[in-house]
């Protein structure tokens, strides 16, 4: 199966690449992307502050360092607003993400729920743009081998993830 859901840590990952749920400076924060640079250690943010940042879907890539993974993928989510640009800008994030991934010959790629922390993005909404977008992406790129992990944090984000994957 190419999209898979998985509970957890999604620093403890074995993949390819995990992708981090950042903000536009790329220097580090609170929530998936604390963890992140937690486990991955200060040559992460060494890597970062010379990206120059990262607009809002737009994705780009670093080394893992300590992580399992062997990359990181930063992204940035939009802030929620309740406009018809959330959807729209969560997607790109995704697509983003996989063309950074498939441009690099990655062959596995670990997403958590982007924006639906700190930028308050409601989960079920979010979970539904993510999947769509990926399953899309999946589709459009039959002929290329990847594997996408879905990460939930908690209990019932998992749940749901698994009403989404059928
Ligand atoms: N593994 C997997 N998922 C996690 C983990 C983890 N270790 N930790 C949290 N989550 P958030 P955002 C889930 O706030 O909403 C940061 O400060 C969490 O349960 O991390 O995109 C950045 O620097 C939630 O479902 O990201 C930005 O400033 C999801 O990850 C801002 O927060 C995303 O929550 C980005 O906000």
């Amino acid at each position: 199966m190419k999209l898979e859901i998985w509970q957890g840590d999604i620093t403890k990952l074995q993949v390819d690449a995990i992708v981090n749920a950042a903000n536009k400076s790329l220097l580090g924060g609170a929530g998936v992307d604390g963890a992140i640079h937690r486990a991955a250690g200060p040559e992460l943010l060494a890597e970062c502050r010379g990206l120059g940042g990262c607009e809002t879907g737009e994705a780009k890539i670093t080394k893992g360092y300590r992580l399992p993974a062997k990359y990181v993928i930063h992204t940035v989510g939009p802030i929620y607003t309740g406009s018809h640009s959330d959807p729209l800008l969560l997607g790109t994030c995704y697509r983003n993400s996989l063309r950074v991934a498939a441009e690099h010959g990655l062959h596995s790629v670990a997403f958590p729920a982007i924006s639906t922390g700190a930028y308050g993005y409601p989960f079920e909404d979010a979970s539904k743009v993510a999947f769509a977008e990926v399953r899309k992406w999946l589709r459009e790129h039959a002929d290329y081998d990847m594997r996408v992990i879905m990460v939930a944090y908690s209990d019932s984000d998992y749940a749901f993830y698994q009403k989404l994957l059928g």
